[in-house]
């Protein structure tokens, strides 16, 4: 997968090509050294045609800050897009030169963090990691002119205005890393263990805990400043530990996102002895055990 990034900050990515910064460290350098993924982190000012680089201006109908430009946006955009996939690899280097205007041969998705986004979710991690490309549009200021994505999407490229969560950020920059780290770990070959995913809060595979957050867990020592790891983890007894693990994960969702029990039980996601958990935990679910 190439991974393309446009914004003013080169250097809040770079350099991955030397294993440093979010996308050179740990899961997703390993993901690039192994060539899974290929970064390419552009600065936006080489599209501005002023002599001081200009990428904002006044916002029309007033209001405070300033607004990414359009004619900006577009060349880069245009540029980046048209990009070959096999490109000559110039990795995480801060700038690239102009790239050939060929078709790619499969299309480029637009991904442009914004607060008033869609939700971020695992699902759309999961797309994410089959795509060819990838293309974040990094904003500052107030945001990126609106026609920028009206007028990719008129010309029939794929364009995700996506948030990560409700709080403000002052950029698109580490929203962009928390999307690539969420998407570089469901890449073929890269946790190393495959059983991990689905089993992730959110892990959206087949495992008996999707829907649930995890529950704690735990390592030697056995005993730690007067604190037992909890006794059926070392029973042996795997029905009884998996029985546990479940009831954790349905009181520790039920107490901190009853929004995901909603979901559950509306979608038949809950058996009866998940209800009595939940009831017994204060947290009652209407169905078939439950009198109403
Ligand atoms: C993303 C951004 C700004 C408008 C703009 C570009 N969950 C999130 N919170 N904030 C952002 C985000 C995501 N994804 C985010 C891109 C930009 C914030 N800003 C600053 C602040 C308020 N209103 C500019």
């Amino acid at each position: 997968m190439r991974i393309d990034i446009v914004t003013i900050f080169p250097d809040y990515f770079a350099p991955a090509s030397v294993g440093a910064g979010p996308l050179g460290v740990s899961l997703i350098g390993k993901a690039a050294g192994r060539g899974d993924v290929d970064f390419h982190v552009h600065d936006l000012r080489q599209w501005a045609t002023d002599v001081h680089h200009t990428v904002d201006d006044t916002p029309f109908g007033g209001g405070p800050g300033m607004v990414m430009k359009a004619d900006v946006w577009g060349a880069a955009l245009d540029a980046v897009l048209s990009a070959e996939l096999d490109s000559p690899s110039q990795s995480a280097a801060q700038t690239s030169p102009a790239p050939p205007a060929t078709t790619p041969s499969s299309p480029a998705r637009l991904v442009v963090p914004t607060p008033s986004g869609v939700p971020f979710t695992q699902d759309m991690a999961a797309s994410y990691a089959g795509e060819a490309q990838l293309v974040f549009a990094c904003g500052r200021y107030e945001g990126v002119d609106a026609r920028v994505v009206e007028d990719a999407r008129a010309r029939r490229i794929p364009v995700d205005e996506v948030s990560i969560g409700d709080y403000v950020l002052a950029g698109g920059e580490a929203a962009v890393v928390v999307i690539v780290e969420a998407v570089c770990r469901l890449l073929p070959g890269v946790l190393g263990n495959e059983r991990s995913v689905s089993d992730d809060s959110f892990g959206g595979g087949g495992g008996a805990m999707r829907g649930l957050l995890e529950g704690p867990v735990y390592t030697r020592p056995r005993s730690w400043r007067g604190h037992e790891v909890p006794p059926v983890l070392l029973s042996g007894d795997h029905a009884a530990i998996a029985r546990w693990q479940r009831d954790e994960a349905l009181r520790r969702t039920a107490a901190r996102r009853p929004d995901l029990i909603r979901r559950l039980a509306a979608g038949d996601g809950l058996d009866n002895r998940d209800r009595t958990v939940l009831l017994e935990a204060g947290f009652p679910v209407h169905g078939e055990n439950v009198a109403h």
